[in-house]
């Protein structure tokens, strides 16, 4: 059944799935490279299949400033645009226009911003990021929604009325049907009571999955992981938990613990663009002059599955220094194969019941203090 969400196993905490979708199933938990442009930055969708990717996500944003969605369904929708036919998430948009745009005005209605391309005046409303989604055509698509700084008691208070009002008119925007589900994002920045009035609110409009957003976006970890401690378990457990913007492999770690099934993250295709790379002996800087003769792969770990393993770190650091696009898509693979491991790995444990056992052994590698 599209959309059902299966439990496989549970490890306190923890939960190991299946998402069913119509392009395919999901085991969670499960990391999502970004595709913002259509595209997961220098890395073809056959790379993204051997990678066992299971679900890309996509911007509406940027698709609705170029090409425009109206081109991208023409083309016959986002997979077929985009040659890659699993799994497809879109973000809403409203988070984009906070981010990217400098001009942008926040109404009950919605948001006015400028593009970030030609400086043209735009506006995003519930009832239109619905539509754009629609047309983009992607499995999974996301409530409009404002993400505020996560401190500040006053703006999260109004931000979460206003993400209500928004998840509500997209819900009546977008009934749901059998090839497009529609997700919740609860917010409510650090702040319990208010986590928990968004998170009864959100389930309230019975959705196919819900998402936690507001967070990596400025408080600590501590605060992060606490947040996650106290929102968790208000949401419902037949529906998968989404942890947006999330993908450092500790914060990966610390959620998956707490009952995250899916994530998303730039972070591996960003930090391949500068030069650095994930081990599981934590993050490398690929220009470091120590890797000049070493004739190792980047992983250095006989199971570890990737295109990239094929090269030394003595080539691959002449590429980064040569400003080499081949470095850029090595890198990019090798970052992305190892999220997308270490959440397998995770997996495993939770259906083996050993996560927390997985979860000490490697941070205390990755990190490399001794717990
Ligand atoms: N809302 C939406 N997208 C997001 C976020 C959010 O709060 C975040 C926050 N980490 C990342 N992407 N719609």
């Amino acid at each position: 059944m599209a959309f059902e969400f299966e439990l496989i196993a549970t490890d306190g905490r923890a939960r190991a799935g299946i998402l069913h979708t119509p392009h395919g199933d999901i085991p969670t938990p499960c990391f999502a490279p970004v595709g913002t442009q259509a595209t997961v930055k220098a890395v073809p969708p056959r790379d993204l299949t051997e990678l066992n990717a299971s679900l890309v996500l996509a911007n509406t944003y940027h698709l609705h400033l170029r090409p425009g969605e109206d081109l991208v369904q023409q083309m016959g929708g986002l997979h077929e645009f985009m040659q890659w036919n699993g799994p497809i998430l879109t973000d809403s948009g409203g988070f984009q226009v906070f981010s990217l745009t400098q001009i942008n005005k926040i109404d009950d209605e919605g948001v006015t911003f400028r593009s970030h391309i030609d400086g043209s005046q735009r506006r995003l409303t519930p009832e239109s990021s619905m539509a754009i989604q629609q047309a983009l055509g992607a499995d999974i698509i996301m409530a409009f929604d404002q993400c505020p700084p996560p401190k500040d008691r006053e703006t999260v208070e109004k931000a979460v009325a206003r993400t209500h009002n928004w998840a509500a008119r997209c819900r009546e925007a977008h009934p749901y049907d059998d090839k497009q589900a529609l997700f919740g994002i609860v917010q409510g920045g650090i702040f319990q009571d208010l986590r928990a009035q968004s998170a009864e609110f959100i389930q309230s409009l019975d959705l196919k999955g819900y998402a936690i957003g507001g967070l990596a976006v400025g408080e600590s970890k501590a605060e992060q992981y606490e947040t996650l401690d106290f929102t968790l378990p208000l949401m419902p457990n037949n529906r998968p938990r989404y942890l947006m913007g999330v993908g450092d492999p500790d914060d990966l770690c610390e959620a998956i613990t707490r009952g995250i099934d899916i994530f998303d993250c730039v972070i591996p295709t960003r930090l391949a663009r500068h030069g650095a790379a994930f081990t599981f002996d934590g993050r490398i800087n690929m220009k470091n002059a120590r890797f000049k003769d070493d004739p190792n792969p980047l992983i250095l770990d006989e199971a570890f599955k990737s295109y990239s393993q094929n090269f030394s770190r003595a080539y691959l650091r002449h590429l980064m220094i040569a400003k080499e696009l081949l470095g850029y898509y090595l890198l990019s693979l090798n970052n992305i194969a190892f999220l997308i491991t270490h959440v397998q790995n995770m997996r495993q444990a939770i259906i083996e019941g050993r996560l927390a056992e997985y979860t000490q052994t490697f941070l205390q590698r990755y990190l490399g203090r001794s717990q």
